[in-house]
């Protein structure tokens, strides 16, 4: 029996049924029992191993196939009726050619399997920020992912009634065939279509399809926004908390941000960080004028390479229960699970994360995808509630109070440490201009510049003019708005070492970012922003760094700045014509403040916020 009589959802669940052909359909109701009885499926097959129940309680491991391992942005569409509301920087098909087209791939799919039906919510259900789903899926790993990664349960159906405002994901490994591979979305019909992937980012639709690309179109129509940032809440020794929210693009290290542990001088003192989210935002003007955040997921889906005791303990202990690990490499001594920069001690007996016998002495730093253990992308997916920093905001329906927005990129000489926008138009535009670099394997050398505006590159469900026109329009309509900073902890020195220790003492600069936002410290007015004074990032207890130090990473290279103005003005270009003006207008005033600028020197040329 169906557990719902919700026409829209019957009638739309018929249809798939009628394309895909399922041999059962089974409701997916959010039961431990249920889960417990699939996982119990899934270990069957082998579509699941489990893992050490002693030291990795609840904890299994899952391989995709080789050629299955990660998001693929080629193969992923926004299906509006024109390119235009698409933009340049998606990929764009239309949307009847793109049904019949995969209307072929689906027809009969399903044949000798089980959909199964899983109603969820995105954010706490029932609150003013959520948002409900339903995917349909052939893939009971889908279907643990999306139990620890969403808010999966009839409950959702109850809240959702009779309304048809539900976002329709359907889902099907197919044959997972890599040509025939497809992530489409139809922003204007609320549906998401995803065909031959078993990979999380092409698959858990609840997260970057709809929380981001679907969300960020529903919040332009709607009024608010949905966001590619971490949310971290800091405590002060007297108890106030502040909360900054923070985008990144991808290997910048978000969620070590988002769970950092404070430095002991700061420990000590009495300053605490919580975690309330560490992919993605969604942001809404509250009734007190001010900007509030909730974390619309439910868990974590992170990068395990390089995750360790030292970069981010606080993941590495959500992941040791209840977690399902996906392409990592296998300690067959132990049934426990390793990955490159984990430690220093590689298992002597182990299975790789294509499931073949790895001896790790064949490890090359060249050729990791192939010679590695565990895949460079592989993953663990863990309950938030599982993780030693959750804030208790995580569990607020109205979320938290936004008292900064961060950008940040990898940028080895350009950015400085930190910097402050002058208002929210020139906030909009540091993030329009956000970019990483990938460094040349020669000392110093600069990389290629990837332009990621805002870090949703490749989420953004519309056309990038028009996403941040819908910025600028937020802007008018928050009257006590966050303020807007860049960060770059990614600074080389001439041999090509990070100068800026990172990690924890990032909160070095939070704090500094803070006590702005408190209007509790001066900074220096530079062409590209407010810069902080070298003595109020603090730096005690930090060995190795010096106040000229500091001094060199917030200096600013005007003629590094120029060339980075020719490389914006390319990608406006690229853009296309639905670029506000507004954005020009701020770049040319950069290149003017910039040009009038001692190359040397700060130059107090910014206009007053
Ligand atoms: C992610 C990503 O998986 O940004 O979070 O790619
Ligand atoms: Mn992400």
């Amino acid at each position: 029996m169906n557990p719902t009589n919700n026409q829209h959802v019957l009638n739309w669940l018929n249809e798939m049924a009628a394309m895909t052909k399922p041999d059962n359909i089974v409701w997916i109701d959010g039961s431990e029992e249920q889960v417990a009885a699939l996982r119990k499926e899934a270990l069957a097959s082998g579509e699941i191993i489990q893992l050490n129940q002693e030291k990795l309680p609840g904890c299994y491991l899952h391989r995709t196939t080789w050629d299955d391992v990660a998001r693929v942005e080629g193969r992923t569409f926004i299906c509006t009726k024109t390119k235009e509301d698409a933009g340049n920087i998606n990929n764009w098909m239309d949307p009847a050619e793109c049904r019949a087209k995969l209307t072929k791939l689906y027809t009969g799919c399903m044949k000798g399997r089980t959909m199964y039906v899983i109603p969820y919510s995105m954010s706490i259900v029932g609150s003013p920020f959520a948002k409900y789903g339903i995917e349909l899926t052939d893939s009971i790993y889908v279907v643990l992912n999306m139990e620890i990664m969403t808010r999966v349960g009839f409950n959702v159906l109850e809240a959702l009634g009779d309304s048809s405002d539900f976002i329709k994901g359907l889902h099907s490994k197919a044959t997972l065939d890599a040509e025939n591979r497809y992530i489409v979305h139809f922003p204007e019909d609320d549906t998401i279509w995803s065909i031959n992937s078993n990979y999380g980012g092409n698959v858990l639709l609840g997260k970057k399809c709809f929380a981001l690309r679907i969300a960020s179109y529903l919040g332009r129509k709607e009024g608010w926004m949905a966001e590619h940032m971490l949310i971290l809440g800091v405590t002060y020794p007297d108890g106030t908390k502040k909360y900054v929210t923070a985008a990144f693009p991808s290997a910048c290290g978000k969620t070590n941000l988002a769970m950092l542990i404070p430095p002991e001088v700061f420990q000590k003192q009495g300053y605490k960080i919580e975690t309330v989210g560490d992919d993605i935002a969604w942001l809404r003007v509250g009734s007190d004028g001010r900007l509030w955040a909730v974390n619309p997921e439910n868990g974590f889906f992170g990068v395990a390479p390089g995750t360790n005791e030292k970069s981010n303990p606080n993941a590495l202990h959500t992941c040791m229960k209840d977690t399902i690990f996906t392409n990592v490499c296998l300690n067959t001594d132990t049934n426990t699970v390793w990955w490159e920069g984990l430690d220093n001690n590689p298992p002597v007996h182990a299975i790789n994360w294509k499931g073949q016998p790895w001896d790790y002495h064949t490890y090359d730093k060249a050729d990791k995808v192939n010679t590695s253990g565990a895949h460079p992308n592989s993953r663990f997916t863990a309950k938030a509630t599982n993780c030693p920093c959750l804030s208790p905001a995580f569990y607020e329906p109205n979320g938290v109070p936004v008292d900064a927005i961060i950008f940040g990129g990898r940028r080895a000489r350009t950015a400085p440490l930190v910097y402050q926008s002058t208002s929210w138009q020139n906030g909009t535009f540091v993030g329009s201009i956000m970019a990483s670099e990938t460094t040349a394997a020669a000392a110093g050398a600069v990389g290629v510049v990837r332009r990621d505006p805002m870090a949703m590159r490749p989420f953004v469900g519309y056309n990038m003019g028009d996403y941040w026109a819908h910025w600028l329009e937020m802007g008018l309509k928050i009257p006590h708005p966050p303020k807007i900073f860049n960060v770059n902890w990614f600074r080389t020195d001439d041999e090509g070492n990070f100068i800026w220790p990172g990690f924890g003492d990032n909160l070095r600069v939070v704090l500094w970012i803070l006590a702005r936002c408190a209007g509790k410290v001066d900074a220096d007015i530079t062409p590209i922003g407010y810069l902080p004074k070298a003595e109020d990032i603090c730096i005690d207890g930090l060995e190795g760094i010096t106040l000229d130090t500091v001094r060199d990473l917030l200096s600013v290279d005007t003629a590094a700045w120029l060339e980075d103005v020719e490389n914006i003005k390319e990608f406006y270009a690229q853009v296309g014509d639905h670029v506000p003006q507004a954005m020009y207008d701020e770049l040319a005033a950069l290149e003017a403040r910039l040009k009038a600028a001692d190359p040397q020197l700060r130059m107090p040329v910014c206009p007053a916020p």
